[in-house]
């Protein structure tokens, strides 16, 4: 297809319309428009899934793939950009508004969920033989709405309305069988298009259906309404995604999720060797390879067994070599409290063979670890069954080749502590990959302006797939002309975001303010506590003493929280309310404006991002496996204001302490720190800090009568009965040097030109959290496969 878009875009959009282009709407434009994108795609993407078929590959299984928008990611990488504009204006429209139309993918719930997103980005880009599996849930994460300052959640049914990047694939069908049901899993298929690359990946979404032929008999008979029931509870199972991301909750429907996209892609994997090297499964691990994200796919474990021995007549010990040459396993996470433990039971009832495999398993890591010359408390705590439940982190140590970290200090603290014991065993398995974010989406397709900076001075655009090229500019940050351009992009962003947040909330900000950003999901560990807290202190000290020469700034926030995770909608509701104190004070709204962006999603991020002056880092040392968002704000020239956690540690070490601002107690302090820690001493000694914490509870903040503001008072003053010690977070402990830093960043922002330098340098700096970094190195060190470019 070369024709031009403008040829073809009325046809495309007549057919989504039924109408003339004339009383066509601009969803529907949107619809045509990427009709003609996936049109124009097809016969690469064909030819790359057959030519990734042949040989070895990986296959990158996740519970969650959040990748936003796909439109402009698409037009950009076909370079159709200029041609989408100027056929848009034929009909007077603009391309950013009918990119303004499509709804986001929001099939994860935040970091872990967009780095999957951001790796099969780069995989496109480096032509490797890669492909995603993962879930198509009806449901995306929940809309997020203001009430009253409340967080309340409404669906997502963001493909109700048509959704014209995924294509069903009837003919790839599979079953999967539960105890208690069979379903039809039927895939439907993403296209994952690359920058300067003919190369299409796919993004493989099951979809759970009643194999209607099942009960055929019930519907022609007084059964009829019961076998319309029963394939409502099959429909159930994608319905919708989970919306927690820090606490595990041991739902049935979550497990047969996770086993549901595990066994059909598994089958599909096994049917695939077949046909390109024959019935003999003995060489599948030579062929494929499995990275497991986090342990919401590890049922793929004792399913790749069962249908190994089961399925295709493998002894034990075949099978097993197969399995532990192809899993490899990523951890997200060391909050005990997030850990995935099943209960037996519900392995019982829903799939009785897994489970018995599962305890073939277990009795054999017993006898090896008992040879090994283990005690039997070791034994019983490594075992991947114990206590009457299935412990999925354990089961993925045992079996996997490969067991990573997702930053240099994350690494180290789960060799150290969450997975110790297995890394005495085992220190081999263990590896560090240090995350990366996609450069395309991230900076190229979000921030133009900086983007077209950066391919002038350059000389060309390969930086946009090889992001440590942008070293080779920072001569520049010497450059008085150059910095003042910096100064300019950033300011022309932020009155874009000004221009944004007005229409989508009414809120006015003042672009020549500070931004100081905190966008990332509401948790306790992540401390928005402490920077809201920031906010109101700054608001007394405003007022007593309004004359001084306080820097304007706005502080600006995004962020779910979990439906049922109270103190963290005590928190948003705690943001919320200070924004109305501020913005109803005549002199302290003068100087601080703050914004708590509703419904905060990858496209939300977008727009922020590029507006940044100050990136909030602020979560307790070593409780932040990584961040991801950190390195977006890098990359578009924020300055970090972090503590010294995940990746933050590489960010220095990048830039340097000059270009960063960080402060706060670090990870080896806290174990002592927390010895003669009282956080009353500091609520009574820190100046300032009382009567702010006072604040909470003293009217002049109002929780409604709900007592939140009173808990999150008590959560930092004193300990609970069940052991939680008074501040986990260390909230109050690092108050002080938050705020000394804080104040000074806001300060230091006077001087541009010195700040642009600083900016400049983060930028340029940035090309080692390029996603594409990680994923070659996962390539090379992990998965084994080699570019296969079409
Ligand atoms: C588990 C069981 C039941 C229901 C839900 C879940 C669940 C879902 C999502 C548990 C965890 C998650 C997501 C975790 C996550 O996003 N972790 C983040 O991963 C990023 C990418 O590695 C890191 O940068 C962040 O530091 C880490 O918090």
């Amino acid at each position: 297809m070369t024709q031009s878009i403008s040829t073809h875009l009325g046809a495309f959009v007549r057919a989504e319309s039924g109408r003339s282009p004339q009383d066509s709407t601009l969803r529907e434009f949107w619809a045509g428009l990427s009709a003609d994108v996936m049109a124009r795609l097809a016969d690469n993407w064909d030819a790359t899934r057959k030519r990734y078929a042949e040989g070895r590959q990986e296959h990158y299984l996740s519970a969650e793939f959040l990748e936003g928008r796909a439109l402009l990611n698409n037009l950009t990488n076909l370079g159709l950009v200029d041609e989408a504009t100027e056929a848009l204006k034929e009909y007077n429209l603009n391309l950013s508004d009918v990119l303004e139309e499509e709804p986001d993918a929001a099939l994860g719930n935040g970091g872990l969920g967009r780095l999957a997103a951001c790796f099969l980005d780069s995989c496109a880009t480096l032509n490797l033989p890669v492909t995603g599996y993962g879930i198509l849930y009806r449901y995306g994460l929940f809309k997020q709405t203001f009430e009253n300052g409340f967080q309340s959640e409404h669906p997502d049914a963001w493909m109700e309305e048509g959704y014209p990047f995924v294509i069903r694939r009837e003919e790839e069908q599979r079953q999967v069988v539960f105890n208690d049901m069979v379903v039809r899993a039927v895939p439907y298929d993403m296209p994952i298009t690359g920058y300067n690359t003919k190369n299409v990946g796919t993004l493989r979404l099951w979809k759970a259906e009643p194999l209607e032929e099942f009960d055929y008999d019930a519907f022609n008979s007084q059964r009829f309404t019961d076998a319309i029931v029963e394939r409502e509870r099959v429909m159930d199972l994608c319905r919708v995604l989970y919306p927690n991301d820090t606490t595990f909750e041991g739902k049935v429907l979550r497990v047969r999720q996770q086993y549901f996209f595990t066994s059909a892609s598994l089958q599909e994997m096994i049917a695939n060797y077949q046909a390109h090297h024959g019935e003999d499964l003995s060489d599948f691990a030579k062929y494929n390879c499995i990275q497991l994200n986090d342990t919401h796919p590890v049922l793929a474990i004792p399913e790749l067994m069962r249908l190994l021995l089961d399925e295709h007549g493998m002894t034990w010990e075949d099978a097993w070599e197969i399995v532990t040459q192809t899993f490899a396993y990523t951890n997200h996470t060391v909050l005990a409290e997030a850990l995935e433990t099943w209960q037996v039971s519900i392995f019982e009832r829903l799939f009785p063979r897994v489970l018995e495999i599962v305890y073939e398993i277990d009795r054999r890591f017993r006898l090896d670890l008992a040879e090994r010359g283990c005690d039997q408390g070791k034994i019983d705590y490594m075992a991947p069954v114990s206590g009457g439940m299935v412990h999925m982190a354990w089961l993925a140590c045992y079996a996997s080749f490969s067991i990573n970290g997702v930053a240099a200090l994350h690494t180290e603290i789960i060799k150290r502590e969450t997975l110790h014991d297995w890394y005495e065993i085992w220190p081999e398995r263990f590896n560090n990959k240090t995350n990366g974010v996609t450069p395309r989406r991230w900076l190229n397709q979000c921030n133009p302006r900086l983007s077209a900076l950066l391919t002038e001075l350059a000389g060309s655009d390969a930086w946009v797939s090889d992001l440590d090229k942008l070293a080779d500019l920072e001569h520049f940050a010497d450059d008085p002309k150059v910095l003042g351009w910096i100064t300019e992009i950033k300011d022309a962003n932020k009155a874009d975001f000004a221009k944004w947040i007005k229409n989508r909330q009414g809120v006015e900000v003042d672009p020549t303010s500070v931004f100081d950003v905190q966008i990332k999901r509401l948790h306790e560990y992540k401390r928005q506590l402490m920077n809201a807290i920031y906010i109101l202190d700054l608001y007394f000290r405003i007022k007593d003493n309004p004359e001084a020469n306080w820097p304007k700034r706005t502080f600006i926030f995004g962020a779910k929280s979990a439906p049922g995770y109270v103190r963290a909608k005590g928190i948003i509701k705690l943001i919320n309310e200070i924004a109305r104190l501020v913005d109803n004070d005549p002199v302290v709204s003068e100087i601080l404006t703050v914004v708590f962006v509703e419904n905060y999603n990858v496209s939300p991020a977008e727009h922020i991002i590029p507006a940044a002056d100050v990136s909030e880092q602020i979560s307790t040392a070593g409780k932040e496996a990584s961040g991801t968002s950190n390195m977006k704000f890098m990359m578009n020239g924020a300055l970090t204001l972090g503590t010294l956690d995940g990746a933050n540690v590489e960010i220095l070490d990048a830039v340097g302490e000059d270009n960063a601002y960080i402060f706060g107690l670090k990870e080896e302090e806290l174990a002592a720190y927390r010895a003669q820690y009282q956080p009353r001493q500091a609520y009574e000694t820190v100046p300032g800090l009382k009567r702010v914490l006072d604040a909470f509870v003293d009217g002049t903040l109002d929780d409604n009568g709900t007592g939140m503001f009173h808990d999150l008072l008590m959560s930092l003053l004193e300990g609970t009965n069940w052991g939680d010690p008074a501040d986990v977070y260390f909230v109050l402990a690092d108050f002080p040097a938050y705020r000394e830093t804080r104040d000074r960043m806001a300060l230091d922002y006077a001087d541009r030109d010195a700040w642009a330098r600083k900016c400049w340098i983060n930028i340029c700096r940035s090309g080692r959290f390029s996603s594409d970094r990680t994923i070659n190195d996962y390539a090379r060190e992990v998965w084994k496969i080699q570019p296969e470019k079409i």
